[in-house]
């Protein structure tokens, strides 16, 4: 079958692709971006190897040295594209108010008439791959269905190992199937005979997406978010709008299960901002004091979760694979982490070792008196030396290098992470990352209380974004980048939620917020973290339980010293204190930018929320 426009181009549809609205959209992108060739990925673990061999052959791609780290690749990216791009990041919705002051908008017409000209002909000398893909279990009744068309070979590998990637995609499909049309394009289209760059990319950037008509098209780079659409663009900002037109939540959290020595186990989803230790909370390893009690994986960076007909909330991890920070992961902070990355890894903008392994700022810590190595090739292909980086400040890997596994190699990974009915919630946490202010653990009284706590999280920007790091944000829910429509409707429809399971009877899970990142008087972090985590996360499961004590302050509920279990560390009374305090001026102070964000979000903002605030303030003056 042939497009009028597409010249000659065959369309290379396999026989066993039905879908008629699959192959028409196909054909018509291909008309607009005119590859030379299109290529519908089926998944295999043959063509994985062929697709890493041809990016070996073009450079992008260095395969590392199997003895250390077999089947592994390290890509290193243009030093201008390594970061998700906010202020290029688009919700196109009809009606501004719908997209709501925290997102960029365009109309969509005029979005799709400054694309036009940008996607015609952007892929001529490149091949287009044809990636379909699931988020979620396939045939899951919480999973969608999602096809992204793109010209970069590394964003088909990606795929293949951070989504169900494939032919049965296909079967799952069948003929009148739904599916969300992703396309991507690195932007830098080929003349005749032309070879190249190891990392094509354009300085023009766009991530686009359509909510009504469920669209997303990523123009100009080949990083992270920006081009592996199947995480924050669809898995987020298009699944966030599904979710609330249908009644459920799609949401930036890590989901865990944590059982006791008794074999009870519990559910958690955590929503932190990008980069502040999800994959790590979620692998988290019991330290000395929690013998018998085990932590292990669902999910490590988005939950979709719906209600179940117990009234139970469910959530699956939607993707396959982790796409995380490598900087700072070592033996000490995630063990299970890195035995996952033994081998079947593709790192990105990471150093490579003179013995052709990978190396990145923190791993020297991974053993006592382990020394850092004598030399390395840095993200930007320098010679890279201790020296060097004393004297210059370079890094070996870029702080937002990262991995891409799948979940499979995770050796906490638990036994229900690819259940398709998913695992049922006991709490969520909420996370910033705060130097001061925010107590290390509360319980909101309520699920209205726990809404606005999530609602007016700050957080202080990492390198996962362009832009200035160490900033103090709003960033509620962890989902300032990624929710897809108006945040003041988003706040409600956590509301609404709430109220509708309420009204079934069912149990809601608590709603907590922490904050590992307290820094003392010395620019230091207080909190130990990693593990450690697991004396807050055990003190949550007493509060579901009904036996943890806690204090009632302004703001909720919060451990005194002797409500958690010390056993094994050695941290003092006064250290919890500088950890869990609240500074009645500071948060005064925290109050008023609440405000601030509740002015911005004035517009269908939930009188609920201003309610809270209310209360919180007169408390506060108590
Ligand atoms: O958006 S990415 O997938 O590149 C990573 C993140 O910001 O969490
Ligand atoms: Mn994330």
């Amino acid at each position: 079958m042939n497009h009028p426009a597409m010249q000659g181009l065959s369309l290379n549809a396999p026989s066993y692709v039905k879908n008629a609205r699959l192959i028409a959209w196909v054909a018509d992108m291909a008309a607009l971006c005119k590859p030379d060739t299109v290529y519908w990925c089926d998944g295999s673990e043959e063509e994985y190897q062929r697709l890493c061999q041809q990016l070996v052959d073009a450079g992008t791609l260095t395969r590392l040295n199997p003895a250390k780290r077999p089947n592994s690749f390290l890509a290193c990216s243009d030093p201008s594209d390594v970061a998700r791009v906010e202020d290029r990041t688009y919700i196109c919705s009809s009606k501004k108010e719908d997209a709501g002051p925290t997102n960029n908008w365009v109309a969509p017409d005029e979005m799709r008439a400054t694309l036009q000209p940008l996607f015609d002909g952007c892929m001529r000398g490149r091949t287009m791959y044809v990636v379909p893909f699931s988020m979620g279990p396939l045939g899951s009744p919480i999973a969608h269905i999602g096809v992204e068309l793109s010209d970069s070979p590394y964003v088909a590998i990606n795929m293949k190992i951070m989504t169900r990637m494939g032919k049965a995609v296909f079967d799952v499909l069948g003929v009148n199937g739904q599916f969300v049309p992703c396309v991507h394009t690195v932007g830098a289209p080929l003349a005749a005979g032309e070879k190249g760059v190891k990392w094509p990319c354009n300085k023009t950037k766009y991530i686009v997406h359509y909510p009504e008509t469920r669209e997303i098209w990523s123009y100009g780079s080949g990083y992270g978010g920006n081009a592996l659409l199947g995480k924050k663009c669809f898995a987020l900002r298009i699944a966030s709008n599904m979710g609330r037109d249908e009644g459920w939540l799609a949401e930036h959290m890590l989901i865990l299960g944590v059982t006791n020595p008794q074999g009870k186990k519990y559910h958690v989803a955590a929503a932190f901002p990008s980069a502040c230790g999800k994959t790590n909370f979620s692998m988290l390893v019991p330290p000395a004091g929690f013998e018998g009690w085990t932590v292990t994986t669902i999910g490590d960076d988005i939950a979709w979760i719906k209600p179940g007909a117990d009234g139970k909330l469910y959530a699956i991890n939607p993707e396959a694979g982790y796409f995380g920070v490598a900087p700072g992961t070592n033996m000490l902070t995630n063990p299970n982490c890195l035995r996952s990355l033994d081998r079947d890894v593709i790192f990105t903008n990471v150093g490579l070792t003179d013995d052709g392994d990978v190396w990145w700022e923190g791993m020297e810590q991974d053993a006592p008196g382990k020394a850092l190595p004598a030399h390395l090739i840095d993200w930007q292909g320098k010679d890279w030396t201790p020296q060097i980086a004393k004297e210059t400040g370079a890094k070996a890997a870029h702080p937002n290098s990262r991995f891409t596994v799948a979940a499979t190699n995770n050796p906490a990974l638990d036994p229900a992470w690819n259940d398709p009915a998913g695992v049922p919630l006991d709490a969520f946490i909420f996370g910033g990352r705060r130097s001061d202010t925010v107590p290390l653990v509360t319980e909101g009284r309520n699920w209205v209380e726990g809404v606005y706590m999530a609602a007016t999280m700050g957080s202080e920007t990492t390198a996962a974004i362009t832009g200035q790091v160490g900033v103090v944000r709003r960033d509620p829910f962890a989902m300032l980048a990624f929710a897809g429509y108006n945040m003041a409707d988003y706040f409600q429809h956590w509301l609404n939620v709430g109220k509708k399971l309420e009204a079934s009877g069912a149990k809601l899970p608590k709603i907590f917020t922490a904050n590992w990142f307290r820094k003392g008087a010395d620019g230091k972090f207080v909190w130990p973290g990693y593990g450690e985590n697991m004396r807050v996360l055990k003190w949550m499961i007493d509060r579901i339980e009904g036996q943890g004590k806690g204090q009632e302050h302004f703001t909720g509920i919060s451990p005194a010293y002797e409500d958690l279990n010390w056993t094994g560390l050695d941290f003092s009374a006064q250290q919890f204190d500088s950890v869990i305090s609240m500074d009645r001026s500071a948060w005064a102070k925290e109050l008023a930018l609440h405000e601030e964000l509740f002015k911005q979000l004035e517009h269908h903002l939930p009188e609920e929320l201003t309610q809270t605030k209310a209360a919180i303030e007169k408390r506060l003056a108590a």
